[in-house]
């Protein structure tokens, strides 16, 4: 590789620490079984849909002083979804447990997510490959895709590749809808004789993919502390300059751990939670009071400045959007095949189409939305049904409502500030930072977990390993079967099998210290400037992780600790 910075130089040394359960050899683990699994809701139906799979053990591997011959094998993996840093070091582990294991064994990346295993498109790992990639961003060592693996035919191609590179074992890097492709995936190799295993890792800097085994996804740490770093450079401007309301929308497809992580981290004087709308049917206008509420006492205080952070899935958990956008959903999965929709020459016609075919209620919401809204909300679905979110700008939004509502405030006599509003969109600046060295560490043990897995025979598990708050010696590493964490949603019009995503928790820890907090940090400036990652010096300082993953490790203790009282 050339052209290399000094910072990547150093980080290309960077050794990754393995819990010392692993640390020891891939060779040299047993696993212990837990008892039988669950989903976590429409257990019937998920059990019949996933005959071969469901119910097996949680795993955990411990170090053995045996040694244990390893076959040899070829293994191929995926990347999945949206970047989350540290995914090269997923394979980079993967890699090393591997060769670890046996060194005639090779790996195989699929190129450009999914579709690589059905195409046939696919690079074979070497040293020399892997080294080059080790602890940087990015996905770019095979690239990712959204494609979703579901239909017999993509199954039937798959099994084609995989016999021709001779592939025992796939490892699918994903978030909850790649890993629902790789329960599916594993359940129809066994159903269908193929002796391939499949196996997820937990991706996604959303930070909903969680549950009690997997307690954060890869990716959250890096991309919030590095959303954190922006929000508090902007916090600082705006405190300077005194003249700007900072309008911050933040990743996060649908739930909102990483608006809420980052605002712990900083500080800033609004933070929306989407599922905290939810609950209490907050609309769209008394989401506005609000933040106008809030606004105007600071202006009262001669400030006319502050900063909002706005969760990215907001406008999918206001209840009349939400009931909107899934009729739009609806609506668009039969106009995607629709030549009158396809082929209308104006974006206006493209509006009546839509207009006419929702429902009444839904038609005027949608109606009350400035054009370019209504215009983002006709975007391509994602492959999953989905509105993408991240091209919707809620924050110009709120920014153009508040501002009407601001001069009406003014007319009356209400409101004597000044509002001068900046948007911003923190999404793609964190998805491929270097990773932390939490997530340099826990990507690398979940990769080599991950072959782990393979190595004792199991098909259709997440790779796992936690207690992540204590030193990376002292992390556990196991399997949790991905049936476990399933349950029915409804898909492009339809009942699917889905892997649960976690929304915040309104009861939890991580919720309740923005809530004690939030009336403080509205009016008086506490703003807390993070400044950008350390990768180097003191272990307080370069290794802690998320506020998120020790508030809910410290309640995980407190209930343990009463339970034994
Ligand atoms: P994953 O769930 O696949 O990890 O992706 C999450 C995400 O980064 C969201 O935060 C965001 O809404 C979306 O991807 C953006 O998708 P795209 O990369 O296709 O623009």
């Amino acid at each position: 590789m050339t052209n290399l910075s000094p910072l990547q130089i150093e980080r290309l040394k960077y050794q990754p620490k393995l819990p010392s359960s692993l640390a020891n050899g891939i060779n040299h683990l047993v696993s212990q079984e837990g008892s039988a699994t669950e989903a976590v809701a429409n257990k019937e139906e998920i059990k019949a849909l996933f005959k071969n799979t469901y119910g097996k053990p949680t795993v955990t591997f411990q170090t053995s002083t045996e040694s244990v011959a390893s076959k040899e094998r070829n293994v191929g993996v995926i990347l999945s979804g949206g970047q989350a840093p540290g995914g090269h070091n997923v394979i980079a582990g993967l890699y090393d447990a591997l060769k670890q294991a046996n060194p005639n064994n090779n790996l195989y990346g699929f190129l450009g997510g999914p579709s690589g295993i059905i195409d046939g498109k696919y690079v074979e790992f070497n040293d020399e490959f892997i080294n080059d990639y080790r602890n940087t961003g990015g996905f770019d060592i095979i690239g990712s895709g959204r494609t979703k693996l579901e239909t017999e035919d993509q199954f039937q191609k798959a099994l084609g590749v995989c016999k021709k590179l001779n592939i025992s074992a796939v490892v699918i890097i994903g978030g909850d809808d790649s890993n629902t492709n790789a329960a599916l995936l594993a359940e129809w190799f066994v159903a269908n004789g193929a002796d391939i295993q499949v196996i997820g890792c937990p991706k996604t800097i959303d930070g909903d993919l969680k549950n009690e085994q997997i307690e954060i996804s890869f990716g959250f740490d890096t991309a919030t502390k590095t959303y954190a770093e922006l929000i508090g450079n902007i916090e600082r401007d705006a405190n300077s300059a005194k003249k700007y309301w900072h309008f911050v929308k933040i990743m996060g497809r649908s739930a909102s751990h990483v608006a809420l992580e980052a605002a712990l981290q900083t500080q800033p004087n609004i933070t929306l939670i989407s599922e905290e709308v939810e609950q209490k049917k907050m609309s769209l206008a008394s989401i506005i009071d609000y933040m106008v509420d809030i606004i105007v006492k600071r202006a009262d205080m001669g400030k006319n400045f502050g900063i909002a952070v706005i969760p990215e899935g907001l406008i999918e958990f206001i209840p009349e959007m939400k009931s909107m956008i899934a009729n739009l959903n609806d609506i668009m999965a039969e106009l995607e095949s629709d030549p009158a929709f396809v082929n209308a020459p104006t974006i206006r016609e493209k509006f009546d189409i839509v207009e006419n075919r929702l429902s009444e209620e839904n038609a005027k919401v949608y109606n009350s939305l400035p054009a370019i809204i209504k215009g983002q909300l006709l975007a391509d679905r994602d492959p999953h049904g989905n509105v993408q979110v991240s091209k919707i700008e809620t924050e110009k939004l709120l920014i153009e409502m508040i501002s009407q509502k601001l001069e009406e405030m003014k007319l009356e006599g209400s409101y004597i500030g000044k509002f001068s509003a900046q948007a911003h969109f923190f999404g793609y600046e964190g998805r491929c930072a270097f990773p932390s060295n939490f997530d340099a560490d826990y990507c690398y043990s979940l990769g080599f977990n991950a072959f782990a897995l393979i190595n004792f025979g199991l098909t259709g598990y997440l790779s796992s390993v936690r207690n992540l708050t204590e030193p990376a010696n002292d992390w556990i590493a196991g399997g949790v079967p991905l049936t476990m964490m399933m349950n029915m949603e409804k898909r492009h019009g339809e009942m699917k099998p889905v892997i649960k995503k976690a929304l915040v928790e309104l009861d939890g820890p991580v919720f309740k210290k923005l809530e004690e907090n939030r009336e403080d940090w509205a009016l008086n400036d506490r703003y807390l400037f993070p400044g950008a990652i350390q990768y180097f010096g003191p272990s307080s300082v370069c290794d802690i992780t998320t506020v998120t993953l020790q508030l809910e490790s410290q309640e995980k203790l407190d209930k343990s600790r009463l339970a034994r009282v």
